[in-house]
């Protein structure tokens, strides 16, 4: 079966899915997008996903045309007809199509488009010998000037911040607040353990507020771990007993590596490896049924 991918409405084959260049997603960044998973049949936390989607899509004063009912039959339908059991899908709504002005009054109709593929971001091997980090030298856009915790189209921060980790030769790029304290990285969240606790970075550095970030934070309080929102620098990353990434795409990556320090052993830490096993337990656990035989056991 081919991919298919929904376009304002209509199910399309994945090489038939197309925009207009007059579309403001694509002529200004002009629009908001989402990176959910589906894991064994199941799309998981989709519920999370829509409430980020939408709360971007009011910080852009973007109305979204559809409920959020709506969007979420409109994913499980978009991957049931991919016919794929992990899948990665990627709601992409912009403005829609406008005149060559930034104005978006001139832009009628939001454009809907939801892409379902399949992503493996870094080998598996890396999850085993654990991933390599550098700091960017391109800091975050402060929190005053606009929201990170918005799931917009303009990237080019964090692109900028991954052409420094590919010329480095690494995995990630960390990125910091322009006061110098941790945020988060490219593309995930960052976690440190230190002295038996797992600290992360809190919301208002101005960091994305993912929702791996908010699955793993669940599992460490459920193993009794403490669990801290802090602020803290590189200086806390460099001597950190084990370090780890969690993003929809990455997953929970252990960090072995920042800026040529080695992180304690050099190797994935056991906190971060038992808190990738339960993440793992975690999302064939949960999630919403794709294909209706679930459905139905699932009501039983
Ligand atoms: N921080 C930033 C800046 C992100 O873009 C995360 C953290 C992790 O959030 P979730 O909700 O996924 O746990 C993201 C995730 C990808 C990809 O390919 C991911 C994101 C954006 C673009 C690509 O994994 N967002």
């Amino acid at each position: 079966m081919g991919l298919v991918t929904y376009v304002n409405g209509a199910f399309v084959p994945k090489e038939e899915a197309k925009i207009s260049v007059y579309d403001h997603g694509y002529l200004y960044g002009d629009g908001i997008f989402e990176g959910i998973r589906a894991y064994n049949g199941r799309v998981f936390r989709l519920d999370r996903h829509l409430d980020r989607l939408y709360d971007s899509a009011q910080y852009l004063m973007l109305e979204i045309p559809m409920s959020k009912d709506d969007m979420a039959a409109a994913i499980v339908e978009t991957v049931r007809r991919c016919g794929l059991r992990d899948a990665y899908i990627r709601p992409v709504i912009s403005r829609g199509v406008g005149d060559l002005g930034l104005d978006p009054r001139k832009c009628k109709t939001p454009t809907v488009v939801i892409i379902v593929d399949t992503i493996q971001l870094y080998p598996k091997e890396a999850y085993e010998r654990g991933l390599r980090v550098v700091t960017a030298a391109i800091r975050k856009v402060r929190p005053d000037a606009l929201s990170v915790q918005a799931k917009t189209l303009n990237y080019i921060n964090n692109i900028l911040a991954r052409i420094e980790a590919n010329r480095a030769g690494v995995d990630e790029a960390l990125m910091l607040h322009s006061d110098g304290y941790v945020c988060e990285c490219s593309a995930d969240n960052i976690f440190l353990v230190r002295g038996g606790e797992v600290w992360t970075p809190p919301a208002y550095l101005g960091i994305l507020l993912g929702v791996t970030r908010e699955t793993v934070m669940e599992l460490a309080r459920h193993q009794g771990l403490p669990m801290l929102e802090r602020v803290f620098t590189l200086h806390d990353v460099y001597t950190a007993d084990e370090c780890f990434l969690t993003g929809t795409g990455a997953e929970v990556g252990p960090v072995v590596e920042v800026d040529g320090r080695r992180i304690a052993s050099g190797r994935p830490g056991p906190i971060t490896q038992r808190l990738i096993t339960a993440f793992r337990e975690q999302v064939v656990r949960e999630g919403t049924p794709i294909y209706t035989e679930e459905v139905a056991e699932r009501r039983a």
